[in-house]
């Protein structure tokens, strides 16, 4: 019992000790905002939040599936049927100003990775894809100044490219916007999570949302992104020079050690397992 007694305070006090080691890697992904937990935010329209799902009443799709393969991260759905990017401006100023979308916010706030899976609905009002790249850009730049304000650093926003619909003019559209999308790629602002290789034979009837079965494919191609392309982003973005297990970026600011020094008080700890790292 005192034996008890005694693991259960020495588990206390560990528990208590602020450890610095909270980045470079958590949960097997990169933790860009280095928090000690891995979270993405995907923000879109009907296909984000899982319309066509059938198994799971129109709702979840990709989603859901990717969180219930990484349940020690968290994949948080942002899906509204039927949003465009026009409206998708206005839902991102309103979070950002705390007017409403109280959970949107607080998601992209603490997001390490946020995906934008939207464009298609500007189709069918909003003119050329050009018009839609713009506006995808314009949402990219509102997510990342307004996190920065939050949080201090910006989350990775990448800019999926869209599954194509099967169906009439909607699809050549689509096809020449995710031409732009792509050709729009770059490291801080990634363009390269292909959903368009999910194939056109896994859509509903509508030709538009996938089916479950095309869930899971989408599912596959967003897992192995997470697993091989965000980590090359991550370690391009957020370098840890001195190899201690702490992102440059935060050792002075957050830890107060040195980002060329990989035991910045010479204990003989490195400074990502270092509890006190400054001294
Ligand atoms: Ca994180
Ligand atoms: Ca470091
Ligand atoms: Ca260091």
């Amino acid at each position: 019992m005192e034996c008890l007694r005694t693991l259960l305070l020495l588990l206390s006090f560990l528990a208590s000790v602020p450890v610095a080691s909270a980045c470079p890697m958590v949960s097997g992904f990169p933790d860009f905002n280095c928090d000690g937990e891995f979270r993405v935010a995907v923000v879109g329209d009907s296909i984000v939040s899982g319309v066509g799902d059938s198994t799971h009443g129109n709702r979840g799709g990709y989603v859901l599936r990717t969180q219930a393969a990484l349940p020690d991260s968290k994949v948080l759905n942002f899906g509204i049927p039927g949003l465009d990017t026009v409206q998708l401006l206005l839902n991102l100023n309103k979070a950002f100003s705390g007017r409403s979308y109280a959970a949107l916010l607080e998601g992209l706030t603490r997001a390490d990775l946020v995906v934008l899976d939207i464009g298609r609905n500007d189709f069918w009002s909003f003119g050329p894809p050009i018009q839609t790249l713009r506006r995808l850009r314009k949402a990219r730049a509102l997510i990342e100044s307004g996190v920065a304000a939050r949080a201090g650093h910006a989350p990775l926003v990448v800019t999926a490219v869209l599954l194509l619909p099967n169906r009439g003019t909607q699809g050549p559209w689509v096809q020449e916007l995710n031409e732009l999308i792509r050709s729009a790629n770059g490291s801080s602002h990634p363009a390269d999570l292909r959903f368009d290789k999910v194939s056109k034979t896994l859509l509903n009837e509508d030709r538009l949302h996938p089916t479950p079965a095309g869930f899971k494919a989408v599912a596959a191609v967003f897992l192995a992104y997470l697993r091989a392309a965000y980590p090359l982003h991550a370690a391009e973005l957020r370098p840890d020079t001195d190899h201690d297990g702490l992102y440059d970026v935060y050792e002075g600011e957050r830890y107060g050690t040195d980002p060329a020094d990989s035991d910045t008080d010479d204990d003989g700890l490195l400074d990502g397992q270092d509890p006190s790292p400054a001294g």
